[in-house]
């Protein structure tokens, strides 16, 4: 017996071989909580409680005075069989020296047990909370694990996607474009007269590919549950296929924590978010929010919103007349009264890839914060928010090849953690009473309510898809699109085209004829299997800007071909036939 008069590890693994599986075992665990002496009243404190677990369970560290130091620990749950689980970890680490409990094979020892699946960062026992607390206890002990250099290792995902720089510069072949198309079944549709769809407005949403939804059909049909409640098998495997993907997303912008990642229904909703939590609390009567003159409505109202809130006031920097954002301007705006740099990655109309690092620099020398909406730049150019020291990002899933329903903010974890939590509701607590609550940790903090499952998790499928592809090698295949349908549309009398340079642009063609409505164009173009939009593109101050009141708009992506753009032009070559005639 150990201390307290716990089973030794060794008698433990003993009496766990001679049982059956199932409900022996499970009696055994109940049978060792109840052994485990409870720990005070006046321990069952907030401060020594395992945040992560639906059931309560407290730990207490101690250190021992002989040398090597020793960890003394206590612990209890009020969930009879989390008490067994309990009593078993302390029978492995209670009493060991810091190396000992850094070095114990935990997961091992689980194995052993066939209790692995209790040590799921995503079950809801908390017992990987438990260990990793332990385990940092005893970090903080050890000087030699103090010592060591901090680890700047990218991880396996990052080098995946940016390592294999040769690749990285490899232009997507016609031979891989036919193999990528065969990947979105969709694009095999055909409208009335037979003829095949060519899709050009990813802009507003893109495809996915057979892997997406493969990995969405999966979820449903094998693993299926509600996220971080159940503590049953589909609640567990789904659980941790929800985070597989916070991981996933994570890795491909290169956040330090998993915990900076929210997961919410879209770009709209991550600045919605900001503008309320951080808004609402920083924001006051004298401050002002940059925004630019190419933002979408989505980074415009809640701005104005939130200024209606507290008094700020809303300033959008210009644009030069090449279409590109004007930084003399936005330099000269910026002052100790800007609090927030509100800028799109690359503007939806105009395709304009803004100088992100550039701006963040500009606004740090007043101290005010950058928000980027990545919602058309997230889809091919790669992001790394800690080298560009971003503090918040959002972008949606569907635009990236990700189902519709997911998007995410990347927030830095000091600014996440010092903001009130938006909406109310299940999951984002940590405590309430009748008469308040307190709020979990991130990133439940701000995931209110059931979240987008199955979305978050085919958005993880897309990253991979990205990833396996590489991002570089989307972005460089789209302006050669866009080239080529420039070119080919500056030979159509009367075409004005509304963008900067190629080399300054993302693959987005807006344009306009002479004597052509934008709408009309698009009918046209629809009636010849040639999907693009018209309108205002949710940007009215920008076409307010440009004198006009709608625009048509070409969007490349991945999957896109010379051919979809020759048969593009043609269509609209057809267009201005009929309304010139
Ligand atoms: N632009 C377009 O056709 P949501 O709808 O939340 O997923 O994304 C909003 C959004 C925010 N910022 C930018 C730069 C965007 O382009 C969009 C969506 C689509 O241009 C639909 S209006």
């Amino acid at each position: 017996m150990s201390e307290f008069d716990l089973p030794s590890l060794t008698e433990i693994a003993e009496e766990f071989r001679e049982l059956e599986d199932g409900p022996e075992r499970i009696q055994y665990l109940i049978d060792l909580g109840a052994s485990l002496p409870a720990l005070p009243e006046d321990q069952l404190t907030e401060a020594n409680r395992v945040q992560g677990c639906q059931s309560n369970v407290w730990l207490v560290a101690r250190r021992s005075e002989q040398i090597p130091p020793r960890i003394e620990l206590r612990a209890d749950s009020d969930a009879p069989m989390v008490r067994g689980l309990v009593a078993v970890l302390l029978s492995a680490y209670s009493g060991k020296t810091t190396r000992e409990i850094i070095e114990f094979p935990v997961d091992q020892l689980f194995d052993q047990l066939k209790l692995r699946s209790f040590l799921s960062p995503m079950r809801s026992n908390g017992l990987h909370a438990m260990v990793e607390r332990v385990r940092s206890f005893a970090k903080l002990l050890d000087q030699s694990t103090l010592m060591q250099p901090p680890s700047n290792v990218p991880s396996e995902n990052l080098v995946a996607s940016y390592g294999s720089r040769s690749r990285a510069n490899q232009p997507i072949g016609a031979e891989e474009l036919m193999k990528i198309r065969q990947d979105f079944p969709i694009l095999n549709t055909k409208n009335a007269d037979g003829r095949q769809i060519v899709y050009l407005d990813s802009a507003a949403s893109s495809q996915r590919p057979r892997q997406v939804i493969a990995a969405i059909t999966e979820v449903y049909e094998r693993h299926y549950s509600n996220v971080h409640r159940g503590g049953h098998l589909l609640a567990a495997q789904t659980t941790e296929l929800y985070e597989n993907s916070r991981e996933k997303v994570r890795s491909f912008i290169n956040a330090s924590e998993k915990c900076e990642i929210i997961f919410t229904s879209g770009t709209t909703a991550s600045i919605n978010l900001v503008a309320r939590s951080w808004g609402d609390a920083n924001l006051a009567s004298g401050d002002e929010i940059l925004l630019t003159m190419m933002e979408h409505h989505s980074n415009i109202v809640p701005w104005h919103q939130a200024a209606k809130r507290t008094g700020a006031k809303v300033r959008f920097a210009p644009l030069t007349g090449d279409f590109e954002l004007s930084m003399d301007a936005l330099r000269a705006m910026l002052s100790t009264r800007t609090k927030i740099v509100c800028v799109t990655g690359v503007s939806n109309v105009l395709g304009t890839i803004n100088p992100l690092k550039e701006i963040v620099a500009a606004a740090a020398q007043v101290g005010a914060r950058v928000l980027v909406d990545a919602a058309q730049s997230i889809t091919s150019m790669p992001l790394d928010v800690r080298s560009l020291d971003v503090d918040f990002v959002a972008f949606s899933g569907h635009k990236m090849l990700g189902p519709s329903g997911v998007g995410v903010l990347y927030g830095k974890q000091s600014l996440l953690e010092a903001m009130p939590a938006y909406l109310g509701g299940g999951s984002m607590i940590r405590t309430v009473t009748t008469e308040d609550f307190t709020p979990a940790l991130l990133p439940a903090k701000f995931e209110a309510g059931t979240p987008p499952i199955v979305p978050a998790i085919g958005l993880g499928a897309a990253i991979d898809y990205l990833n396996q592809i590489g991002l570089e090698r989307i972005h460089h295949h789209k302006p050669v699109l866009t080239r080529r349908a420039q070119e080919l549309l500056a030979e159509i009398p009367g075409t004005r085209i509304f963008g900067p340079a190629i080399e300054k642009r993302s693959g987005i063609v807006s344009f306009n004829i002479d004597g052509i409505h934008a709408d009309d164009l698009s009918k046209v173009l629809d009636s010849q299997g040639v999907a693009i939009r018209a309108g205002n593109h949710c940007a009215m101050p920008l076409h307010t800007q440009l004198g006009i009141t709608a625009s048509a708009r070409a969007s490349f992506y991945v999957y896109n071909s010379f051919d979809d753009v020759e048969r593009f032009v043609d269509a609209v070559r057809a267009a201005v036939k009929i309304f010139r005639r």
